[in-house]
């Protein structure tokens, strides 16, 4: 009994000198159960502080869409909403179309790159949705203004791109099917120096036939580079000298080269349209892509459409915000830009995550 009473004084002993060394080496507060305790309710303090913290982004997040540069006007429309689609403004005369001498053909199997989108049609119902970053230029949707009755034949879900020596092809993947009509315009914008800023928009009419035409079709640059205002791809304060994409460089096969973009419906999907063009068009470095779908504005020399509204006027399709539903900006889907021919630093705008 003697030696097992020394036996457990010498553990004892042993397991002090041992929490005595841990407390030194981690922190006196984690060694006996006050300073558990303590630790404990600090915890679950910073916890707390943490979801306040949340809490707090969520509502700085919501009333930052409140503060904007300027007010959305009385009636909370816009301020500079286009009485109708505006006419490019810096057009020359165009080429009047030649005889075609390169047509597209099909695709071949393999894809390239490729994105995909927010699909709405979840919550088409209940008349909201998510995936909208009206500040990043990047806009889901898909919604009539103030009625938010859903369109899902301009709901991008997803876009391929096959690139071969002369062609790049464009299947763009929509909710659902097009119609058989419509007065929506699919297109895309190309990024060619990767600094976020447009260089060419290309758009088309709903395509009617499965056959290759360029009916319909136009091809924009912005030749002063005021595409996206001071920040690209991000919300500046309006400012109404902006002009966007200005100059029309390709309209229905008139222009310098009468093949340059084509379009048809994708012969193999009801719910997908296609897109062909030069890959000249883009040069030899690289470019930055991304994906529109509109049946509203229309407006080439609007772009980027977040520096032409205000939050207000914009609204919102997110049922927690006080600027719901969506107003001016309205019936519009557009995706992140995907990359394609260089590696990108990750800081480019706009970049799909
Ligand atoms: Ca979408
Ligand atoms: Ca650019
Ligand atoms: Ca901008
Ligand atoms: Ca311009």
């Amino acid at each position: 009994m003697h030696k097992t009473s020394l036996l457990w004084v010498s553990l004892a002993l042993v397991l002090v000198v041992f929490i005595t060394a841990c407390g030194s080496a981690v922190g006196d507060n984690v060694v006996n159960l006050d300073d558990a305790v303590q630790a404990g309710v600090a915890a679950t303090l910073t916890k707390e502080a943490w979801l306040a913290g949340v809490e707090s982004a969520r509502k700085t997040s919501i009333a930052g869409e409140n503060l904007s540069q300027d007010d959305g006007g009385e009636d909370g429309t816009s301020l500079i909403l286009p009485t109708s689609t505006p006419q490019p403004t810096g057009t020359p005369t165009l080429k009047p179309a030649a005889e075609h001498v390169q047509i597209p053909g099909k695709p071949k199997e393999r894809i390239d790159t490729f994105l995909t989108d927010f699909n709405s049609k979840d919550y088409a119902a209940d008349g909201f949705t998510y995936g909208d970053n009206f500040k990043g230029n990047i806009f889901e949707r898909p919604f009539t203004a103030q009625e938010m009755n859903y369109r899902g034949a301009i709901d991008i879900i997803r876009v391929n791109l096959k690139i071969s020596e002369t062609w790049v092809y464009v299947s763009i993947f929509l909710a659902e099917d097009l119609p058989e009509n419509g007065e929506m315009k699919y297109g895309m914008e190309l990024d060619l120096d990767e600094n976020g800023r447009g260089d060419y928009l290309i758009q088309s009419d709903l395509p009617l036939s499965e056959k290759w035409s360029v009916d319909g079709v136009q091809v924009y640059t912005d030749s002063d580079g005021d595409v996206g205002g001071k920040s690209p791809m991000l919300m500046d304060a309006l400012d109404p000298e902006l002009n966007g994409y200005e100059v029309l460089v390709f309209d229905s096969g008139d222009g310098d080269d009468p093949d340059l973009v084509w379009v048809r419906r994708n012969p193999d999907q009801t719910n997908s349209l296609q897109f062909a063009f030069k890959y000249n068009l883009t040069g030899p470095t690289g470019f930055m892509w991304s994906v529109w779908a509109d049946e509203g504005l229309r407006a080439p020399n609007y772009f980027d459409y977040s520096d032409r509204f205000t939050n207000e006027s914009a609204g919102s399709p997110y049922p927690e915000s006080p600027l719901y539903p969506i107003k001016g900006l309205a019936l519009v889907d557009s995706t992140c830009r995907s990359y394609y021919g260089f590696t990108p630093s990750g800081k480019e705008p706009g970049l799909c995550p």
